[in-house]
């Protein structure tokens, strides 16, 4: 085995070994560490420093109860988190998550995917991630607003505008992101660099609730154009119906695509005349209702039980939006067959390393997820920008810059799998631009 071998699965032991029940964690920081292996061979000053050992263990990591009562009056306890995993070159930056199924090896992937995403959007941003394992569903908005001041009334003594931003992910919005900074100020007084996906009235920006769908299309566009190709009347699957989902719809739209499924954890909608963007943001954002209503209000439509990637349909790109893992070997295997030419990922990690594989060995063009969603927290760090200087810029100003944003990441890791000789492997290319980056600084701090 050369060095880099050695000190690869030197590493990967000692992951495995420290947090055996950690799967997700251990699938993001493997696939990332085995591309940088011609990284690792160029700069031996990495392995030298250890820069990897040090990048995958959180700076800290805060865990703690959150009480809340119900609207029965029952006393009910959740659990939080927040991992400030790395902040290198800037304060940690990154969402939290509300689902049933947020755990420590959760946050611990999402925030180290976190670290070389925000490191692609060029801005001065480190990575964090928190969360918890309360379940939104169903809950009134009193018991959302209790929720939310519990968990900040805990959260509040960690964060801070200079040292770590959390904003909004699966199961936390504009709903929650109010609450939350209503606490926040209640405990500190008004500081609203604190979080981002604000409201506009208190010191939100514009394009955030767009960003990260905006953008994975913005990067989609810049991938498919790379190819001489063009978006226009190409045929979309989409999954999730969420703040992603939506937003990458309208924007594959108005590109000229044709969009024909949407879903949830539930199943999902086929409309082969095209997903009617009104009805799905009426159902989602106004009427907080499940996708299947989408087949009541639209009669081209059909709903089905279960995964939209066990659908077979002839189309071209497929968008998974919802969350980690949605595609294992065998869906991959059913999108290969049904003819996609691009996949690029709106959501954290949905495809898993078999996937992955599958997407490779048939010549699919991939967009992973830390390139491709990074438009949303990129956004974020623009709303960190308006709220120092106490001004807020225009919608065209933030799409513009989020625009250049996308197209300079897509650029980047185009330029290292050139540099490398990836052969199109855009998953490497992101990791390894996201990585030289982070490593810099990190050397240049010194063993901290
Ligand atoms: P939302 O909560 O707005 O929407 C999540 C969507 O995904 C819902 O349709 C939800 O369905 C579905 N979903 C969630 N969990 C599951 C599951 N276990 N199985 C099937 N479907 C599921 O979240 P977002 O749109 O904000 O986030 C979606 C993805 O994008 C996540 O992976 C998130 O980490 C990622 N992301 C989000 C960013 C942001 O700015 N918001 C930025 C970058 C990435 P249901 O209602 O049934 O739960
Ligand atoms: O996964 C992500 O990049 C997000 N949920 C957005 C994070 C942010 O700070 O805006």
């Amino acid at each position: 085995m050369t060095d880099v071998e050695t000190y690869i699965k030197g590493l990967k032991e000692k992951i495995i070994s420290r947090d055996p029940d950690q799967s997700e964690f251990q699938e993001a920081v493997f696939t990332v560490i085995d591309s940088l292996k011609p990284v690792l061979k160029k700069h031996p000053e990495y392995i030298k420093a250890n820069i990897l050992g040090l990048m995958v263990e959180p700076e800290r990591v805060i865990q703690f109860r959150v009480p809340w009562q119900d609207d029965k009056g029952n006393f009910q306890i959740n659990r939080g988190f927040r991992v400030q995993f790395n902040s290198a070159i800037g304060p940690y930056k990154g969402g939290l998550r509300f689902h049933p199924s947020v755990n420590l090896s959760i946050v611990k992937f999402l925030g180290f995917e976190q670290i070389l995403k925000n490191s692609l959007t060029g801005l001065p941003i480190g990575g964090g991630k928190g969360g918890s394992d309360f379940d939104p569903k169903g809950k009134s908005d009193l018991e959302i607003m209790r929720f939310c001041q519990s968990f900040m009334t805990e959260l509040q003594k960690h964060i801070g505008p200079d040292l770590d931003v959390p904003a909004g992910d699966i199961g936390v919005g504009g709903r929650e992101i109010g609450y939350l900074y209503g606490q926040y100020k209640r405990l500190n007084g008004s500081q609203n660099g604190i979080l981002t996906g604000k409201g506009l009235q208190y010191g939100g920006s514009l394009a955030r609730i767009e960003a990260t769908g905006f953008g994975l299309i913005y990067y989609l566009d810049a991938l498919v154009k790379d190819q001489n190709d063009t978006l226009k009347n190409k045929v979309v699957k989409i999954s999730g119906a969420g703040n992603v989902a939506i937003y990458a719809l309208q924007k594959a739209q108005e590109k000229g695509a044709k969009v024909v499924t949407v879903s949830d954890s539930n199943g999902y909608i086929y409309d082969s005349n095209g997903i009617d963007l009104a009805t799905v943001k009426q159902i989602k954002e106004v009427e907080r209702a499940r996708i299947k209503e989408y087949a009541d209000k639209i009669k081209t439509a059909q709903y089905f039980e279960g995964s939209v990637w066990d659908l077979s349909i002839d189309y071209d790109i497929a968008l998974p939006c919802a969350t980690q893992n949605e595609i294992d070997g065998k869906k991959a295997q059913l999108i290969a067959k049904d003819g996609v030419k691009y996949i690029a990922e709106g959501a954290n990690m949905p495809s898993n390393t078999e996937a992955i594989k599958v997407y490779k060995d048939n010549q699919i063009i991939y967009g992973p997820a830390k390139a491709a969603n990074a438009g949303g927290v990129a956004v974020s760090a623009l709303e960190m920008s308006q709220n120092s200087e106490r001004l807020s810029w225009s919608f065209e100003d933030v799409d513009g810059q989020l625009q250049d944003i996308m197209q300079d990441i897509y650029d980047k890791t185009a330029a290292a799998d050139k540099e490398y000789d990836l052969g199109k492997d855009f998953q490497a290319g992101a990791n390894i631009a996201g990585f030289e980056k982070v490593a810099k600084a990190m050397l240049a701090q010194g063993l901290v």
